[in-house]
């Protein structure tokens, strides 16, 4: 089966770390401070992500799981993919009801999962190439933010699942849509899937859950900037803070000093004050209208074929053309 798998390495050796030190040097200097919500994601961070997928509180990933359940046929059939390309793959464990309908149609050659974490590619691809006898997998550890260039051969389907989109301001996710649009043509798709508009006292939890497991997942980003940069937080010293912005229909996560201190971050020869009660903004979790989310993809080039959402109308999943 190892015939099957491959990895390409698109960033160059020293990418993450040269990444993460310019976006700590920019987000903790700026104003408001902020990070970007891609530096979660180590290992720790990762399994406590896992967690957060299976609380009670957290929706979208059963949602989203429910809508896959239930269409995937009509997804393959709609898309009829020789190529399946997946944007941030992670496990890729929901994409096996994609694989599933899409080999049972006979028409999926290729699985390109593109994932910033190599160890999951890795995982992800020998699992699969061995459950799926006549797929081949061919992963790349890339950005979709840095490099975003599709493999395979048309008719693609590019998924992008889970919500992450929502992680995307709308510059964000305007330079998102303009790099995948010229590099598909007819026959192409695109298969979203966006976390709804919906009730402060629903989504808020969703974001602070009871167990404090979200809590745990936003401070990690201290222990990730500890490790790597040699920082100096103490994460006690700071709160777990989920808001609901209705202006920008978002979910902002930040982290709020408990008290005036200041943070040494040695390998940027940097340190920052906070002041107490000063927040740090470490995520945006975007939540979407139909007609919104509709008329931003059209003005991007992409017409919306079909949208389906789980029974509360909790999240949608949709395919896109170009
Ligand atoms: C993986 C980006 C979709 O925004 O809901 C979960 C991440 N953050 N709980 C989301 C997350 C806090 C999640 N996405």
């Amino acid at each position: 089966s190892s015939d099957r798998f491959s990895l390409t390495r698109r960033l160059p050796a020293d990418h993450q770390a040269e990444a993460l030190r310019s976006d700590v040097l920019k987000g903790l200097t700026g104003r408001p401070k902020t990070l970007p919500p891609k530096w979660f994601y180590d290992g720790r961070g990762s399994e406590l992500f896992e967690r957060i997928t299976r609380l009670p509180e957290y929706y979208p990933t059963r949602a989203e799981h429910a809508i896959l359940r239930e269409r995937a046929g009509e997804i393959a059939e709609a898309a009829g993919a020789a190529t399946l390309v997946e944007l941030g793959s992670g496990s890729s464990r929901k994409t096996r009801l994609l694989l599933d309908a899409l080999t049972a149609r006979g028409t999926l050659r290729l699985y390109a999962p593109l994932d910033v974490s190599e160890d999951a590619l890795v995982a992800a691809g020998g699992a699969l190439t061995a459950d799926y006898p006549g797929l081949t997998v061919a992963a790349a550890v890339t950005d979709y933010e840095v490099d975003l260039t599709l493999p395979g051969e048309a008719p693609r389907l590019v998924a992008f699942l889970g919500g992450t989109l929502g992680n995307l301001d709308d510059a964000g996710r305007r330079a998102f849509y303009a790099a995948l649009r010229p590099q598909l043509g007819p026959g192409d798709g695109l298969l979203l899937g966006a976390d709804l508009v919906k009730p402060a006292d629903v989504v808020v939890p969703a974001y602070d859950d009871a167990e404090g497991v979200t809590a745990a997942f936003n401070k990690n980003v201290l222990h990730v900037l500890n490790r790597e940069l040699g920082a100096g937080f103490d994460p006690d010293a700071f709160d777990h803070r989920a808001l609901w912005n209705a202006r920008e229909s978002r979910i902002e996560m930040r982290l709020c000093s408990r008290r005036a201190q200041t943070v040494p971050v040695p390998a940027l020869d940097l340190t920052v004050d906070f002041e107490r009660g000063e927040e740090l903004r470490t995520e945006i979790s975007v939540k979407f209208h139909r007609d919104g989310l509709t008329a931003e993809l059209a003005r991007a080039g992409f017409d919306v074929r079909h949208w389906w959402t789980d029974e509360g109308g909790r999240f949608a999943l949709l395919l896109a053309t170009p």
